[in-house]
């Protein structure tokens, strides 16, 4: 069993409603349960502009799952609840991105771990920080707390406070 990192993030159509949905459908997959969420933070949007809002969180979940097939089951829960693929870094209702599995780095062409930009995200940054703000980048050793101050420290508006869900 390893703890997993999964990032949700949306902004189309009832998210919340969606998030919480797709939490219930990831602690029935086989092997995992999801031990804690962050709280749920209201995000300005990165990338293309105009789109609405995002809402984003993490979860930490204890899996069994190869982390391919732990991939492929979060892409199917994705697809069940509306997710349609645009634009890159377009809007979405329901994005889940495998963020971190405890220390490891895994390069395969269709799963890259850790997250390639979670370091240079808030709205991951900091509800991984709820959960574990200790948590050190495998490459660069710097931890979420550090790096979460860093981006404040260069300019960054920090995220307004969450919420629980
Ligand atoms: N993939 C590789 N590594 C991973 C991983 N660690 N977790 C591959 C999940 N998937 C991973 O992803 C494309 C492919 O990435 C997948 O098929 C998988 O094999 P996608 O979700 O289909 O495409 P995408 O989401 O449009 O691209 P990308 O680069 O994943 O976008 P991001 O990084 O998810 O960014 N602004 C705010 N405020 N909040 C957001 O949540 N999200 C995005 C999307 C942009 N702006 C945002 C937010
Ligand atoms: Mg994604």
């Amino acid at each position: 069993m390893k703890t997993v990192f999964i990032a949700f993030g949306g902004n189309l159509g009832d998210v919340a409603d969606s998030f919480h949905k797709a939490r219930a459908d990831i602690n029935k997959l086989p092997g995992t349960s999801v031990r804690s969420s962050s709280l749920l933070y209201r995000t300005p949007p990165i990338g293309p502009a105009g789109q609405p809002d995002y809402l984003n969180a993490v979860i930490a979940v204890k899996s069994a799952l190869a982390p391919l097939i732990l991939l492929d089951a979060l892409q199917a829960i994705e697809k069940r609840y509306g997710r349609e693929r645009h634009e890159h870094w377009g809007a979405r209702t329901l994005d889940l991105d495998i963020i971190a599995i405890e220390s490891e780095t895994i390069s395969d062409e269709r799963l890259t771990v850790p997250h390639a930009h979670m370091f240079d995200r808030q709205f991951v940054l900091r509800p991984l920080c709820d959960l574990a703000a200790q948590w050190q980048h495998p490459e660069s050793g710097e931890t979420a707390a550090a790096r979460l101050e860093h981006l404040i420290a260069a300019g960054e508006t920090p995220l307004p406070e969450g919420e629980a869900w």
